[in-house]
This record gives structure tokens, C-alpha cells and sequence, in this order.
């Protein structure tokens, strides 16, 4: 078996019932064979981002950011993203437009790829207050290769993101998230 690898996936929804969309997500995960939820987000609100920028006339996302370690190569991990993906009936239809669950690798090891199927790092990432804030959570001392520690790199970001009163964690049981428990 491969040796495991660290993994960052940033989960993002904004159409019907976000935070279950999301929840399911990091339960379909955790399922995963070959891949282990090491850390999960809260979710956080953000404005939708499109082709011409941030429109607040669209739906809000909910975004987040789960931690892995998993044995399955970068492609074999995207194909179960994916897979996750369909399974909560996500279409296709307009290159960032609305969507009920969208998946992205953002990192996987210090690994740099650039194929039709799989750029890594994510290359947008490093843009997004809504990748950075919830991958910080997850991974405070995590860096970008090729664009450096995120920290600094959100500091300087200024598209809008809000943490949800009294969201529970993505991997929080359901008896804490019906409590609104943050362990
Ligand atoms: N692909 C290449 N590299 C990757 C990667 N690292 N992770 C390919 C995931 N997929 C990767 O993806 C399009 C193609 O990217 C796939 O064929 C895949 O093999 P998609 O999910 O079908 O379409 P998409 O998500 O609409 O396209 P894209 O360009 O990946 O969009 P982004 O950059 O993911 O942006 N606004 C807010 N507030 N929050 C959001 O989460 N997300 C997007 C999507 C736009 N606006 C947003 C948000
Ligand atoms: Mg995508």
C-alpha cells in the first residue's frame, strides 16, 4: 500500500439545504475507503463568486475545508470526489455557476500538476478568503507551494466570508450538531 498523504479538499454549496449538503459530503468521506477526515471547518458564508465576480444576486455559498490522510493517489481521490459530487446530483452546466456540492482538491502533499483532469495546487486557491479561512482552520502552518504559507496569503484577501452562529464543525456528530456543540 502507498504510504499515506496529507490531502485538502474545499466543500462548497449554494443551492438547497447547504449545510446538510455539506455534512453529508464529510459523512461520504469518512466512508471513504483508503481516506480518513483527519480535520474538518465550520462552515463559513460567502458571496458567490462568478466569471464576471462577486454577484450578490446569487445565492450565498456555504464553504468549508476538510484535512485527509489517504493511500489513493491524487487522481484516485478525485475520481471519489466526483463520485460524491454526482451523488448529490450536481450538475454541469455553467462553469462556476450555482451548484448543490462542489468538491475541489485544493492540495495533496507539496505535489505540482498541471493535467486537463487535475491541477495541483488548486489555482485559485491562493485567491479565495473562502479556501484559506476554512483550510487555516483545519491546517493553521499549511503553505501553497509555488505561493507560501496561507496565513499571510488570507491576510491580504478581501472577498467577504462570515462565520454561521453556533455551526457546528463539518464532522461533528449529529448530537453535537443538534446541540450546536463546538468540541
Ligand atoms: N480540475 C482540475 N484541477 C482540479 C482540482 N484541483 N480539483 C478539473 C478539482 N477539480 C479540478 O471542475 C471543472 C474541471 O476542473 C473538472 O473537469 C476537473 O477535472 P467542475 O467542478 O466541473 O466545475 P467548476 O467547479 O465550475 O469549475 P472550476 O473552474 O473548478 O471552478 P472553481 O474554481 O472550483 O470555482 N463562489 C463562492 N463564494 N464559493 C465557492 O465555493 N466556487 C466556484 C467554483 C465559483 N464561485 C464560488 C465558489
Ligand atoms: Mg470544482
Amino acid at each position: 500500500m502507498r504510504p499515506s498523504s496529507k490531502a485538502v479538499v474545499a466543500l462548497g454549496s449554494n443551492l438547497g439545504d447547504r449545510d446538510a449538503t455539506l455534512r453529508r459530503a464529510v459523512s461520504a468521506l469518512r466512508a471513504t475507503p483508503e481516506v480518513e477526515v483527519v480535520a474538518a471547518s465550520v462552515p463559513i458564508e460567502s458571496v458567490a463568486l462568478t466569471v464576471d465576480g462577486l454577484d450578490e444576486s446569487k445565492p450565498a455559498y456555504l464553504n468549508g475545508a476538510v484535512l485527509l490522510a489517504t493511500t489513493l493517489e491524487p487522481v484516485a481521490l478525485l475520481d471519489q470526489l466526483n463520485r460524491i459530487e454526482n451523488d448529490e446530483g450536481r450538475l454541469r452546466v455553467e462553469r462556476w455557476g450555482d451548484r448543490t456540492l462542489d468538491l475541489d482538491l485544493i492540495a495533496y502533499d507539496d505535489v505540482v500538476l498541471d493535467t486537463e483532469r487535475l491541477t495541483l495546487p488548486h489555482p485559485r486557491a491562493a485567491e479565495r478568503s473562502f479556501v484559506l479561512e476554512p483550510w487555516l482552520q483545519v491546517d493553521p502552518e499549511a503553505a501553497i507551494p509555488g505561493s507560501g504559507p496561507i496565513a499571510p496569503l488570507l491576510a491580504q484577501l478581501s472577498d467577504p466570508v462570515s462565520r454561521v452562529a453556533g455551526a457546528a464543525r463539518l464532522d461533528a456528530d449529529l448530537a453535537d450538531h443538534h446541540t450546536g456543540a463546538t468540541p
